[in-house]
């Protein structure tokens, strides 16, 4: 039997658990990681900051639905991945990011990057740990994987001490768990909670179904359109800090205080939900609260408060979907009214917005770019769609669709768009990716269209360029007056002939006519592109038939 380094035993590992695709940026701490993954035929995408790779693995986690595996040197590599973990918890993704870490051997006597980083990364993460042994590195990483995608999928973090990757170990295949090993169980609902469930749906007027953003992916939509029309009652998942205030959830916020059963499937009733307290819910509706994780659902029902909760139970969401989906066959629920109302509502936009064009002269509208961009998704074999920040991303999201989108989600944080088309390419080599993000946001990882270009990865972001950070400049406008802006402004930027000296393709757009074209140049380009738009400074859009339902955390 032969002798395997801690680094070998890692690589084989993740090669076992399927995570062939690595997204990383290289470091001293982590090199023997980087030797291995050559036998182990592990494909490193090199990124250009740390915080692209933890956004890329996000991506993949929610599109492949198989934890991402970010691989970050230690010390300053790991903090600078931190604050991307953020937007992978809330969107309930799994990941895992693993981080280079200084020799064990060497704590406390002023190692090189020396930081307690498991401690850094635990609000942020499921489960955060510093592997203790090079034997049991295979050990680890599938705990890390079991746990980033058991009950309220989310990201984890593992530190790698660099001594346990040199290290060697006797018999060091044996290190190396089998496949089974990186799955987690499922948490079933129980079929008499299930029954229960059927009970108080039949009993109701108004029933609604609510689902938290694991339920935002492909699978997630499909398995909620057969709960859907197996039970006759509308079921809806919220993944946006604007929460029912979601424009691209039309005038749903109008419609929510009719409903007298809410059923939160993995749906927390947070700040979104308005904390289900009247007058977003009616004062009189009732709950089931259905949660993966016990301390999350005793949270929940304690805050909608417990005379209102009917009935709730430990499941996975999927699972308590899948089990309810199927065992519904055996009942007959009425049909009522109220899902049509709940689906028009969300459907709602106004009908202005077919044919709303800017005011201001070299100007484009929001909306005129997304009725180009809708065009060209529409006529993609895979499209993908990805959206991001600022008030211009709240405009896209509303206006633009494609079965599978992909949106920085209910962190309410700015700057993943680039590399989420990025890792969406990785994922879908075929599939046509458009991210649609403001001018703020793009500077946030402007440097991975280098890493585009270098992998071949095309992909299109078209820029909302309104010279300015308008999300924050709308809220001083909002609350202080335009006497008291300050600090707000950028320069309207060249981006697009920023890509271009990386290599990428530019076009820069001031006419709603000239979109068409340039979208399909960018596209036949066959490379990373950006398509700049000056756009029309305006404030996100709030959708409603009755009245203004205010905004929201930006
Ligand atoms: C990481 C992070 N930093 C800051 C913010 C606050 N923020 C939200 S939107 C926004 C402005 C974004 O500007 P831009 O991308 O140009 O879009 P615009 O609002 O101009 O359409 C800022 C600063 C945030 N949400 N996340």
């Amino acid at each position: 039997m032969a002798k395997l380094r801690g680094a070998d035993i890692l690589a084989r590992s993740l090669a076992v658990a399927g995570a062939r695709e690595i997204f990383s940026l290289s470091g001293n701490q982590i090199m023997p990681v980087y030797d291995a993954a050559i036998d182990a035929r592990l494909h490193i995408t090199h990124v250009r900051h740390e915080g692209a790779a933890v956004h890329m693995a996000d991506a993949w986690g929610r599109l492949t639905g198989e934890p991402g595996i970010a691989l970050l040197t230690g010390g300053p590599g790991h903090a600078n991945g931190i604050g991307a973990l953020y937007t992978a918890l809330a969107s309930e993704s799994p990941l895992v990011m693993l981080s280079g870490h200084a020799p064990l051997n060497q704590l406390g006597r002023g190692a090189f990057q020396e930081m307690a980083q498991a401690d850094m990364a635990v609000p942020v993460t499921k489960v955060s740990f510093t592997a203790q042994s090079a034997a049991t590195l295979g050990d680890d990483i599938a705990r890390a994987m079991r746990t980033a995608r058991a009950g309220r999928p989310g990201p984890v973090h593992l530190s790698l001490p660099f001594d346990m990757l040199e290290q060697f170990v006797e018999n060091g295949e044996h290190c190396v768990p089998n496949a089974d090993a990186f799955h987690a169980p499922q948490q079933t609902l129980v079929p008499e909670m299930a029954d229960a469930v059927f009970v108080e749906l039949a009993r109701s007027q108004r029933p609604l179904i609510l689902t938290g953003p694991q339920l935002a992916s492909n699978r997630g939509h499909a398995l909620r359109e057969q709960l859907s029309d197996a039970t006759g009652v509308a079921v809806v998942c919220m993944e946006s800090p604007r929460g029912i205030a979601d424009p691209c959830l039309g005038a749903f916020g109008d419609v929510l205080a009719e409903a007298d059963l809410i059923v939160l499937i993995g749906k927390q009733p947070d700040f979104t939900l308005r904390f289900a307290q009247s007058p977003a819910v009616h004062a009189k509706c009732k709950f089931i609260v259905i949660d993966p994780d016990i301390a999350v659902l005793r949270r929940s029902i304690a805050t909608i408060k417990a005379e209102c909760v009917v009935l709730n139970g430990v499941a996975d969401a999927t699972a308590a979907i899948q089990g309810l989906t199927a065992k519904i066959k055996n009942k007959s629920i009425k049909t009522n009214t109220y899902k049509n109302t709940v689906i028009d509502a969300i459907a709602y936009r106004p009908e202005v917005w077919k044919t709303q064009t800017a005011k201001t002269p070299g100007t484009v509208h929001p909306l005129e770019i997304g009725r180009a961009v809708q065009r060209v998704l529409d006529a993609a074999d895979d499209p993908i769609l990805i959206a991001d920040g600022g008030e211009f991303g709240q405009w896209a999201q509303a206006c633009i669709g494609a079965d599978t989108r992909v949106i920085n989600g209910p962190a309410g944080s700015i700057g993943s768009a680039i590399p989420f088309a990025i890792a969406a390419r990785v994922a879908r080599p075929n599939a046509t990716v458009i991210a649609l993000l403001g001018d703020g946001t793009f500077g946030f990882h402007m440097a991975e269209f280098d890493t585009a270009v270098r992998y071949n990865l095309p992909f299109v972001a078209v820029v909302g360029n309104d010279a300015c950070w308008n999300a924050e400049y709308q809220i001083q406008l909002r609350t202080y007056g335009k006497d008291r802006a300050i600090g707000c402004e950028l320069h309207a930027a060249a981006y697009d002939k920023a890509v271009a000296a990386l290599g990428a393709h530019g076009e820069h757009v001031t006419h709603a006519g000239d979109l068409p074209t340039a979208l399909e140049r960018a596209l036949k380009s066959g490379k990373p592109a950006c398509v700049n738009v000056t756009i029309e400074r305006l404030p996100a859009p709030t959708v409603s038939r009755i009245a203004a339902v205010g905004g929201g955390p930006h």
